[in-house]
């Protein structure tokens, strides 16, 4: 018996020829390229801008309006992501028989070829982590060590740095590709010159296949979006959380997963106000004595579902104008919570400022319920939700 030859094995992988669908095409992929490729750059630009929102730094001046800014930025960020799911799946299929072919012979082109294939490599390993780690964090589920928020945002710049790298290699075949029709264009892998819709009306054409695309990117996009759009609440099937929930309004994380449930329902409740080191003290009927205001303000989460509410608290501004700190401080709240992350949150002097920064009692006319943050919360006009801490027990001022 002899051994198989490097030629055998080679007989054996496919070539792109073998790849028979005439739907395929430069016609085709470089039209769900393009949407694909818009999908992500404005789920890049409203990523970048949840994560300065989140934390934000000393030269942005980020504030309380426009209010509902981070509900549209974040609402768009997780609708365009779903949407490029259905793109990214044809765009993979368009060209995956290119994967087969064969490497170029000479050095030279040989170097070129491995750079332009570890780009592709890169683009299309990152966009897969963004996109599957994004649609994991919508569903709090997370089977992974690393901090989501940081890997997340530091893959999207891989992702969008190979991108504009694909984009500058592939220019001329996008721009020869979408000034053509669909069916006609040229590829520039000539083994598929051979094959051409128009004459075979049975097929599969390339025309079907995009406005599959565009079609399933749209049909995700509009079940989604009801988690953020109030009047498609009804038929957002695919929305991880639909708007409902106790109060009429969703819960991220419940008391007892936070582990606040002993504390938030003790009694003898006290909220700290911790001014220059020197603390006052509140209890819950103080708190309620208090001149009251309120506001309809939204909570956005992160995870891209939002929805307005009707919050009944003091100003937090009031409440350090009596503790005797100006009315302009940035405080740092800390909450009862003993599990998990987003038990704190700083709350900049420019939110401090505005007197619809409510420390909440009341959500639609009832006192907050254990799960919203009983007996007290933050709760401030264009903020992401992860800050809008619940379950106060402090709130301490910055010098
Ligand atoms: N202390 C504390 N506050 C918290 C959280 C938390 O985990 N701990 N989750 C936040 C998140 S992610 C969101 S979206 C909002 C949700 O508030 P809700 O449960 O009242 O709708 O609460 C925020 N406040
Ligand atoms: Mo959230």
């Amino acid at each position: 018996m002899r051994l198989p030859t490097v030629d055998d094995v080679e007989k054996l992988i496919p070539r792109p020829e073998d790849f028979e669908s005439r739907a395929r095409g430069t016609g085709l992929t470089a039209r769900v390229g393009t949407a694909l490729g818009i999908a992500f750059a404005i789920c890049f630009l409203t990523g970048i801008w949840s994560h300065l929102q989140y934390d934000p730094p000393g030269w942005l001046p980020l504030g309380p309006q426009p209010t509902q800014l981070y509900r549209i930025t974040q609402g768009t960020h997780v609708i365009t992501g779903i949407a490029s799911i259905p793109l990214i799946l044809v765009k993979l299929w368009s060209v995956f028989p290119r994967l087969f072919i064969r490497p170029p012979r000479g050095p030279r082109a040989l170097l070129v070829e491995a750079l332009e294939r570890a780009s592709i490599g890169a683009l299309v390993g990152s966009s897969i982590f963004m996109l599957a780690s994004g649609l994991l964090n919508i569903a709090q589920w997370y089977p992974w060590d690393f901090s989501f928020r940081a890997t997340h945002y530091a893959v999207a710049w891989v992702a969008i740095g190979s991108l504009l790298v694909h984009i500058a290699v592939k220019l001329p075949v996008i721009r020869q590709a979408l000034g053509a029709p669909i069916s006609d264009a040229v590829d520039d892998d000539p083994a598929d010159d051979v094959h051409d819709d128009h004459d075979d009306p049975e097929s599969l054409t390339r025309r079907t296949v995009m406005l599959g695309a565009f079609a399933s990117a749209g049909l995700a996009a509009l079940l989604t979006a009801g988690q953020t759009v109030p009047f498609l609440r009804k038929i957002s099937v695919f929305a991880v959380r639909d708007g409902e929930g106790p109060q009429g309004l969703p819960i991220n994380r419940t008391a007892k997963a936070a582990g606040a449930v002993e504390a938030a329902s003790d009694p003898s409740f006290v909220l700290e106000i911790i001014v220059d080191g020197v603390t006052t003290t509140l209890d819950r009927d103080q708190l309620a004595a208090l001149p009251q205001r309120t506001h309809e303000l939204p909570i956005a989460c992160v995870e891209g579902w939002s929805r307005s509410a009707s919050w009944t608290g003091v100003a937090v501004r009031d409440l350090l104008e009596m503790a005797g700190a100006p009315g302009r401080s940035e405080v740092l709240v800390r909450s009862m919570q003993t599990k998990g992350a987003f038990g704190t949150s700083v709350l900049p002097a420019r939110f401090v400022e505005d007197h619809r920064t409510l420390l909440a009692l009341q959500l639609n006319g009832e006192d907050l319920s254990l799960d919203h943050g009983f007996p007290c919360r933050i709760i401030a006009p264009n903020r992401p939700g992860v800050l809008q801490t619940k379950w106060v027990r402090q709130i301490e001022v910055r010098s």
